[in-house]
């Protein structure tokens, strides 16, 4: 039985993994960097010990120094969280190596995943729909040539060792597919130390559609429905939500299968999340699997009300599945908005520092899964993410509405969040009318930029009492400058004009 869990991990993620530990009366311990002392996941574990510098490349990522405070202090398993070593086989292997359980898939799976010429031959020869394109690795410019004659431009170009959108190239046209292929290969070589590329047909304005896989060590696999993530800001996911609004329940069932399909390939357990593109007709192609626990995955545990990080810790255990994919079923909608501590007006400048104040949101249907608090200074070496503010009504548009009353709730003073851009989202017609792909956030950049309607932050405020304190003493010297629309000033900039019109 797993009694004690280390979380090789920071944030928020630390903190959501360390509370469904304690409801399973797992005690849990943390591990920091230097930077971290003062951070929430710290102060929340049962125990934490400090692994090294702040640079992640000295702590999170330092393999020996967490297995070392693994097994001082008693630790059974090890949660990986995402980021950092949680797709790293070796890292896999070295916990097993050590009798301690990694709490996700084994090192076989996580490399298969990982290379994505290998995934793309697995899939295919398990009957998943893959993008059109090359089977083997391109080794020569005329062989590039010959592909790209026979599948047709435009192509993507991708890294074998690359993923999330790391080492990808797009080709229009003959005369750039040399230079391209080429640029692809150096970028991958200097990257992942891995040249090998690999040739698909590009995928117009596609929707990236994926599937949250739930599979036990006895072979039980069951899928938990799709998660809609098309808006994207260069390969940064910023809103996600649940049911996608383009899915019918033919393709829903169709995709379901395939990503059971593809986790069974590779002979996999724990949860993992199969990525697919899919274009306006509603043609889905495998991308590639993420191996881990993903940021979004609040928004299936509301809609399928499954607590995923208590089903890994059940599964990494040894547990059999006690969830049938035929009594799973989603209920309602939920979106997810990632909060950000930078800044939409300078070109999403991260914006470290301390934080002032924060009020979070609350109420019926809300989620807020963060970890800073007034006092605590966000350090710039890590993911610029605050928080994740979830909400869930039973309906889309009802979802959105109580988005847009939580994120106007949601104060933070002290550095910059990208809450004014997200509450634009909301308002974004294409949004509202589910008419988006993954250029959503390029297409509509000038509406999302404009702050109409947007929260008014607490030094707004501040400014406005004071204007309306001047006003006040002006009219002690001038007693008779028409002072009637004071209070509706305070109303309009205080509250904010949005709430009075919508
Ligand atoms: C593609 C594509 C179009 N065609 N592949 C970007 C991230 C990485 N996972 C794969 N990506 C893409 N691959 C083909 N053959 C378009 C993208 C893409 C994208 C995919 C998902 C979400 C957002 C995206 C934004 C730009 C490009």
């Amino acid at each position: 039985m797993i009694n004690k869990v280390l979380v090789a991990n920071r944030g928020e993620i630390a903190v959501r993994v360390m509370r469904s530990c304690r409801e399973l009366g797992i005690r849990s311990v943390a591990v920091f960097s230097e930077a971290d002392r003062s951070s929430y996941h710290v102060r929340y574990a049962d125990e934490a010990y400090c692994i090294g510098p702040a640079p992640s490349s000295q702590s999170y990522l330092n393999m020996e120094a967490i297995i070392n405070v693994a097994k001082e202090c008693g630790s059974d398993a090890i949660h990986p969280g995402y980021g950092f070593l949680s797709e790293n086989a070796k890292f896999s292997s070295r916990c097993e190596e050590e009798d301690i359980i990694f709490i996700g898939p084994s090192a076989y799976a996580i490399s298969t995943m990982g290379d994505k010429i290998t995934a793309r031959k697995t899939m295919m020869a398990a009957g998943v729909s893959v993008v059109p394109g090359t089977m083997e690795a391109i080794n020569s410019e005329e062989e590039a040539l010959r592909i790209i004659g026979e599948i047709g431009l435009p192509v993507m170009i991708k890294a074998s060792a690359g993923g999330g959108g790391k080492g990808m190239r797009m080709v229009k046209d003959n005369d750039s597919i040399k230079s391209s292929l080429r640029a692809a290969r150096s970028e991958a070589k200097s990257s992942f130390g891995d040249d090998s590329v690999y040739i698909e047909k590009y995928i117009e304005s596609p929707h990236h559609i994926e599937f949250q896989i739930l599979a036990d060590k006895h072979g039980n696999t069951i899928h938990l429905f799709e998660r809609e993530c098309s808006v994207q800001r260069r390969h940064q996911k910023v809103v996600e939500e649940t049911p996608s609004p383009i899915m019918t329940d033919k393709i829903r069932n169709e995709m379901g299968a395939q990503a059971v399909a593809a986790a069974r390939a590779v002979n996999y357990y724990g949860a993992g999340t199969i990525e697919f593109i899919v274009d306006d007709n509603l043609n889905y192609y495998f991308l590639e699997m993420n191996t881990r626990l993903q940021v979004e995955h609040p928004i299936t545990e509301r809609v399928v009300g499954v607590d995923l990080v208590k089903e890994q810790i059940r599964i990494a255990n040894g547990d059999v599945l006690t969830l049938k994919q035929s009594e799973l079923r989603q209920n309602g909608h939920a979106i997810e908005c990632r909060i950000y501590a930078e800044d939409p007006e300078n070109n999403f400048m991260p914006s470290p520092g301390k934080i002032r104040h924060i009020t979070e949101p609350l109420g019926l249907g809300i989620r807020h899964d963060g970890y800073v608090y007034e006092g605590y200074e966000i350090p710039m070496f890590y993911d610029p993410m605050i928080s994740k503010l979830i909400v869930w009504a039973g309906t889309r548009d009802e979802a959105i509405a109580r988005m847009r009353r939580a994120l106007l709730a949601y104060k933070i003073t002290g550095v910059k969040t990208s809450i004014p851009f997200l509450e634009r989202i909301m308002l974004a017609p294409d949004f509202v009318n589910a008419k988006y792909n993954t250029h959503f956030i390029e297409n509509n950049i000038d509406f999302l930029l404009s702050k109409d309607t947007c929260n008014m932050q607490c030094e707004d405020v501040a400014i406005m009492t004071a204007f309306i304190h001047y006003l006040d003493e002006l009219k002690k010297v001038e007693p008779s400058r028409p002072s009637g629309l004071r209070g509706n000033l305070w109303k309009e900039y205080g509250r904010r004009r949005s709430v009075l019109r919508i």
